[in-house]
């Protein structure tokens, strides 16, 4: 029983510092600040939605990701989007995008998702597209759904 409970603890603390390893910073013009990633988690206006995911050299699957609009994310944490008119998004493996804010302001298109299928997206290492994965949902082809966002650059 005892021996029970301790494996069960352990695996709850490896859960949780497995999370703890997700996060994201944000870059504008004069400072840098490392946002607290419960926010993304925990946000009340998180949303369910389904995509076509065509991976390379498999067959496109119909999943459902669970992410916050992208432009909402910017409200919750106070950021004047009117002062900026694009944002990069760098990848921990060196990918990076650039979006308009023209694009992120558009209704229901960008999302940045922390969940695929009901499960928290795994890290690069684990093998996952996570921790954060932007979808852009009028972008079927998905080469702009840039994996393992690491850092948000405001211009
Ligand atoms: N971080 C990161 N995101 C990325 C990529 C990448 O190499 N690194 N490739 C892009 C491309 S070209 C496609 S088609 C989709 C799907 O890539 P996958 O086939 O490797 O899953 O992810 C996109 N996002
Ligand atoms: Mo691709």
């Amino acid at each position: 029983m005892l021996k029970k409970l301790s494996v069960f603890i352990v695996l709850i603390l490896l859960l949780a510092c497995s999370r703890q390893e997700a996060s994201l910073v944000m870059v504008f013009e004069d400072y840098e600040e490392e946002i607290d990633v419960e926010i993304i988690y925990n946000h009340s206006e998180a949303s369910t939605f389904p995509t076509v995911v065509r991976s390379s050299g498999e067959k496109p699957v119909e999943t459902e990701y669970k992410g916050v609009e992208l432009k909402l994310l910017f409200e919750t944490l106070g950021i004047d989007t009117s002062q900026y008119s694009r944002v990069t998004f760098n990848a921990s493996d060196g990918y990076r995008i650039i979006l308009s804010m023209e694009e992120i302001n558009q209704p229901s298109n960008v999302y940045l998702t922390f969940e695929r299928d009901g499960e928290i997206l795994k890290s690069k290492k684990e093998g996952g597209n996570g921790p954060f994965q932007l979808i852009i949902r009028r972008d079927p082809f998905s080469q702009r759904w840039i994996k393992h966002v690491d850092k948000i650059i405001f211009q």
